[in-house]
């Protein structure tokens, strides 16, 4: 173990530190502060803003969700909406049909297509 790999240890952990502190910052003001009370929407757009954080920060880039990442999330987060969530078949072709760049990671941006498609046939629309 070199200096290199300690500093690399450290840069993870504050990394972590973001997250958490981000999490943190969204979710505690408006559950113990009445002043800072989002609206349902509002909430919302965190609640979906802070889940795509956590699970792109699992491996590589923290701001993009690789397939792997991707296939997590859909399984905890969205099993009742994405049928076959849990089939890799289904996990390829459906981040293939976001991933607009083809890089094989999803933005915020790539993946919120997904939260549109999925609302729109919620609401019937
Ligand atoms: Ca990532
Ligand atoms: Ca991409």
């Amino acid at each position: 173990m070199g200096n290199g790999d300690n500093k690399r240890g450290e840069e993870r952990l504050e990394r972590q530190d973001k997250v958490l502190h981000t999490c943190c910052n969204q979710t505690i003001p408006h559950q113990s502060t009445p002043s800072y009370r989002l609206n349902t929407m509002e909430s919302a757009i965190n609640v979906l803003v802070s889940q795509f954080k956590t699970f792109a920060g699992k491996d590589g880039s923290s701001n993009t969700l690789s397939k792997e990442e991707f296939s997590s999330l859909v399984a905890f987060q969205l099993p009742t909406f994405v049928k076959n969530a849990s089939d890799p078949v289904v996990i390829e072709q459906l981040m293939g049909s976001l991933d607009e760049n083809n890089d094989g990671e999803l933005t915020f941006l790539e993946f919120w297509q997904l939260i549109g498609k999925l609302a729109n046939k919620q609401g019937g629309f």
